[in-house]
C-alpha cells in the first residue's frame, strides 16, 4: 500500500502515528522506518520534510526527516527511539530480539549502520565530498552532519571496512543456514542494512523512483568501495524487500 501522505496542518489535526520523512529520497533512516511499520502493519500518515514550513518544525522539533510523532507524545527523531516505538504499539512480529545478548549485538550492529559515524553518516561525508549532492545541498549537510577535509578524506575507508564487516557477518550466517543478521528471523538490523544499500547501489527506477542525477552519484564507481560492496549485501538487500519489505518505494 503506498504511503499517504498528507500536507502539515492534516497531519497535525489527527492522532495515531504520523511521520515526516525526507522527499523523493530513499533515506536510509527514512525507508528503515517506513519498512519497519510496514513489517508490524502498523497504520500511519506521511509528511514530506518541508524546509520554509515552520509549522511543521514546531510541531517535529527540528528539520529532518524521518520524526515519528504518536498522538501527543513527544517527536522521535532518532532511529532507535522510532524502532522501539514500534515494538511497543505493534509487538508482534519482533523486531528486536528478547535475548540480551542477542538484543546487544543486534542494536551494535544497528548504530554502525544508522548512528553517528556509522554506515550511513560516513557515506554521506563520502558523497558530500564527491560533490554528489550538488552545491547547495552538499554545503548544507556539510555543515550539518560533522564534514571537514579531514572527516571527508577518511571515510571511504570507514565505509569500506564497514561494508566488509557486514558482509563476514552474513557470510558467518549463511553458513549456518540463515539469510539474516541474527538467528533465523529478520530483526531491525537486517532492515537497516537493506535501506542502506540505497547509498551504493539503488533499487532500479520502478522500485525506486529518485532524482536521476542522484541515483549516478550514489552509485557511483570506486575501486575501494566497489571491492568492499561484497554481492552478499546486495542478495540480503534483495531479499528483505523480496519477503519483507514494499516495493514501489514510496518516496
Ligand atoms: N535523526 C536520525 C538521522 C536521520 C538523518 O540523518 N536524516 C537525514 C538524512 S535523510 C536528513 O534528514 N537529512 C535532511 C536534513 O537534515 O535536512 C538519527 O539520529 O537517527
Amino acid at each position: 500500500m503506498p504511503v499517504t501522505y498528507l500536507s502539515t496542518d492534516e497531519a497535525i489535526a489527527r492522532p495515531g502515528l504520523r511521520m515526516v520523512v525526507v522527499g523523493n529520497v530513499p533515506s536510509p533512516w527514512g525507508e528503515a522506518a517506513k519498512g519497519i511499520f510496514h513489517i508490524k502493519d502498523l497504520d500511519w500518515i506521511g509528511v514530506r520534510l518541508a524546509y520554509d514550513d515552520d509549522a511543521q518544525r514546531q510541531w517535529a522539533g527540528q528539520r529532518s526527516g524521518p520524526i515519528a510523532i504518536y498522538d501527543k507524545e513527544p517527536p522521535r527523531a532518532g532511529w532507535a527511539e522510532i524502532l522501539l516505538l514500534a515494538e511497543r504499539l505493534a509487538p508482534e512480529p519482533a523486531l528486536v530480539p528478547a535475548d540480551a545478548a542477542e538484543r546487544a549485538t543486534m542494536f551494535g550492529l544497528a548504530h554502525e549502520i544508522c548512528g553517528q559515524e556509522g554506515l550511513g553518516w560516513t557515506r554521506r561525508l563520502q558523497l558530500i565530498r564527491a560533490g554528489g549532492f550538488g552545491p547547495r545541498a552538499g554545503q548544507y549537510l556539510a555543515r550539518k552532519y560533522g564534514y571537514s577535509p579531514a572527516t571527508g578524506a577518511a571515510a571511504a575507508a570507514r565505509v569500506a571496512a564497514l561494508l566488509r564487516m557486514l558482509a563476514m557477518r552474513l557470510e558467518a550466517q549463511r553458513r549456518s543456514g540463515s539469510p539474516y543478521y541474527l538467528g533465523a528471523a529478520p530483526t531491525a538490523v537486517d532492515v537497516y542494512s537493506a535501506t542502506c544499500m540505497a547509498l551504493f547501489r539503488p533499487l532500479p527506477p520502478e522500485h525506486c523512483p529518485m532524482d536521476e542525477a542522484l541515483r549516478d552519484a550514489f552509485s557511483m564507481p570506486e575501486p575501494a568501495i566497489d571491492a568492499a560492496l561484497d554481492p552478499i549485501l546486495i542478495e540480503h538487500r534483495d531479499m528483505m524487500y523480496a519477503r519483507h519489505l514494499e516495493l514501489p518505494l514510496s518516496l
